[in-house]
């Protein structure tokens, strides 16, 4: 059975000859580095053909789109689906084409010693890239960035503004990630012909289009093309090993600095690899555990050539180091509490789009929430997040898109290979973020089954030999005697919803089933538990009391039963709470939401509900139990 836009089957047999088009740095401005951000108005068109496959057959890439079809203004970034009024464009799956036309500075296409990169933050899920109607790279994954060096196409040809055109398919396979299958429905009594669906089995919109920013940037020839610190300390000295890689010369000086936040500079040294010495460290904190939380330093590679090339990239870097031990989680030796909040990329009109003004809405709320972590369920977010959460100090989990793999067929070989390019790029991309401080590789698989024994222990043990200074998990919600995967993780964590999707109406069930949840896990595998999820749907403004489903009284009262269990269970074995969700979101349209999933304590459009409030008050208090608060910010603050 073909998929919309069927060419998509080839270009994914292509992938591994192209897959070394993830990035590493964030692109920075810097002596050496420009930037121009070619986000805006892009022009655009849904392939509506039946098979969806008109753009390539017709090469829409070849010429200006307008020439080919009609075309409407799309926002980039920004999903597509809710900027229309048409509902084929809201529901759409397949090809979608974006184009624009760009000035590039003639300084950087004259200059030989400049190289020039394009780069997309995002593009849900599959996305192939033409300059000037050349072919330059492909990329698939929804959720991390790709880039392009396009400095030879940009000089052979002689076009300047330079046509960029980006096709994108949303479509999930049983080998995607997230999974999903495209059903053809051929009762013609019922259906029309060529009548097809997208399945998925998570619970959200699969919003689609350009997700993030879209650079361009430059580099000299000679670039540092990655950077690897990892950070430890001892009494009052941090350490710093770096390892940096350098492309375009085999003969370059490689020369590294870290300076303080008022410029001072503490520690240098000479090479790709070495180590820098800190002394009277300031160690990076999580918010509401130290009264300076959040420190960062600046390190500057600067990579030099005999031939006068100098390419300078600064990487902010928090020294801090991260434990986990049978019944604890510990950030600089020091036991951390998760109490915070399970997120989704998602608001109002831009879908999954990022959003400057949303990120710090949101980061505000969170602060004002008290909350010290989040999970990035359940896919990469936009490395401006990571970016934040690095310079207030809140703490991370950083989840894959491994979430709905549910049919067994997803757990073969082409899935797996998948998944870990997959995390590959998800370190390269996240590894340098002190917020980090666990991967997720999965969120709910179908753990009970067979072959996710194999399949989560090749994961697990790929993603440490990536990265061997954090703990990895995935979330669970099985049973925990039949689970495959958790004895190859770190920490357990097991997401539940007792008097909702079991015992609806109960929540006077919740005390002795959380126990015993807590109970069983541990008494198996003896490692600490984080409540990755729990909740109930609260529609904003709906009241009872006595509490019932649906109402912002039963959110609470179900919040409330299980933070008695919690208030138990974290004096032994329990390291965390993720509310789920700290924000109402989109979902697919079907009997169980009413417009989305309302477990959010704030609404879409982050206003709080009642739960938010009683929330509040408890991380409030558990933060002025365990932390060190400086005095602005203790309870009830300003
Ligand atoms: C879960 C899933 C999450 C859902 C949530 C719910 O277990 O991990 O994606 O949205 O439950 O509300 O059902």
């Amino acid at each position: 059975m073909s998929v919309p836009g069927s060419k998509r089957g080839a270009i994914i047999a292509l992938l591994a000859a192209v897959c070394g088009v993830c990035q590493a740095l964030f692109p920075r401005e810097s002596p050496s580095r420009e930037v121009k951000d070619v986000s805006g108005l892009w022009s655009f068109r849904a392939d509506l053909s039946p098979d969806r496959n008109r753009g390539f057959e017709h090469e829409w890439f070849k010429s200006p789109l307008a020439e080919t079809g009609p075309v409407i203004d799309m926002p980039v970034p920004s999903s597509y689906n809710d900027i229309t009024q048409d509902v084929r464009i809201r529901d759409f799956i397949g090809w979608v084409w974006y184009e624009r036309e760009v000035w590039v500075p003639e300084r950087w296409i004259q200059d030989q010693g400049t190289r020039i990169v394009f780069r997309v933050g995002s593009a849900h899920y599959y996305a192939v890239l033409w300059i000037n109607g050349v072919k330059v790279t492909e990329h698939e994954g929804g959720h991390l960035p790709f880039e392009a060096d396009i400095s030879s196409v940009l000089r052979q040809s002689s076009s300047n503004p330079c046509r960029i055109t980006i096709a994108v398919n949303n479509t999930l396979t049983l080998q995607t990630l997230p999974p999903g299958t495209i059903e053809y429905m051929t009762d013609r009594t019922r259906y029309p012909a060529g009548y097809f669906v997208q399945n998925t089995n998570f619970d959200f919109f699969n919003y689609a289009g350009i997700h993030r920013s879209v650079l361009l940037y430059t580099t000299p020839q000679v670039y540092t093309d990655d950077i690897t610190v990892e950070t430890s300390f001892s009494d009052n000295v941090g350490l710093v090993r770096y390892n940096v890689s350098v492309l375009g010369s085999f003969k370059s000086s490689v020369k590294v600095t870290l300076t303080t936040k008022d410029g001072r500079c503490v520690a240098s040294a000479s090479g790709s690899r070495g180590a820098l010495k800190v002394t009277d460290v300031n160690l990076w904190w999580p918010y509401l555990m130290h009264e300076n939380p959040a420190y960062l330093y600046s390190m500057e590679v600067q990579v030099s050539t005999e031939d006068g090339q100098t390419d300078f990239y600064t990487l902010s870097v928090g020294i801090r180091t991260v434990k986990v031990t049978s019944t604890q989680f510990l950030i600089n030796n020091k036991p951390f509490y998760f109490h915070g909040v399970n997120k989704h990329e998602d608001s109002d009109i831009r879908g999954k789009g990022f959003d400057w003004p949303l990120l710090v809405k949101d980061l505000n709320l969170m602060k004002w929430l008290g909350a010290n972590s989040f999970r990035t369920s359940h896919y990469p977010y936009a490395e401006e997040v990571l970016l934040m959460a690095d310079r207030h100090g809140i703490v991370v989990i950083d989840e894959c898109p491994g979430v709905g793999i549910k049919d067994i067929r997803s757990f073969g070989n082409v899935s797996l290979t998948h998944h870990l390019t997959v995390m590959k790029e998800l370190v390269r991309r996240d590894k340098n973020h002190p917020s980090v401080v666990m991967w997720s590789v999965a969120n709910e698989p179908a753990a009970e089954m067979q072959p996710a024994g194999f399949y989560f222990k090749e994961l697990v043990s790929y993603t440490k030999s990536l990265d061997s200074t954090r703990p990895v998990t995935y979330i669970t919600n099985s049973n925990y005697a039949r689970d495959q995967g958790a004895p190859y993780v770190d920490v357990i964590c097991v997401n539940s919803y007792f008097s909702w999707y079991h015992d609806p109406g109960h929540p006077e069930v919740i005390s002795i089933q959380l126990n015993t949840q807590f109970d069983n896990w541990f008494g198996k595998y003896r490692k600490p538990i984080i409540q990755s999820e729990y909740g109930a749907d609260a529609v904003s403004g709906l009241h009872s009391d006595p509490p019932m489903m649906f109402t912002e009284e039963y959110q609470k009262t179900v919040l409330q039963n299980y933070h008695n269990v919690f208030d138990q269970k974290r004096k032994e074995f329990v390291i965390g709470e993720l509310i789920w969700n700290f924000a109402d979101f989109m979902t697919a349209q079907n009997i169980m939401r009413v417009v989305g999933n309302k477990k959010g304590i704030f609404t879409r459009q982050r206003q709080p509900k009642a739960a938010a409030f009683l929330l509040r008050e408890r991380y409030w208090r558990i933060a002025n139990e365990t932390g060190v608060l400086p005095t602005w910010t203790r309870y009830p603050c300003p």
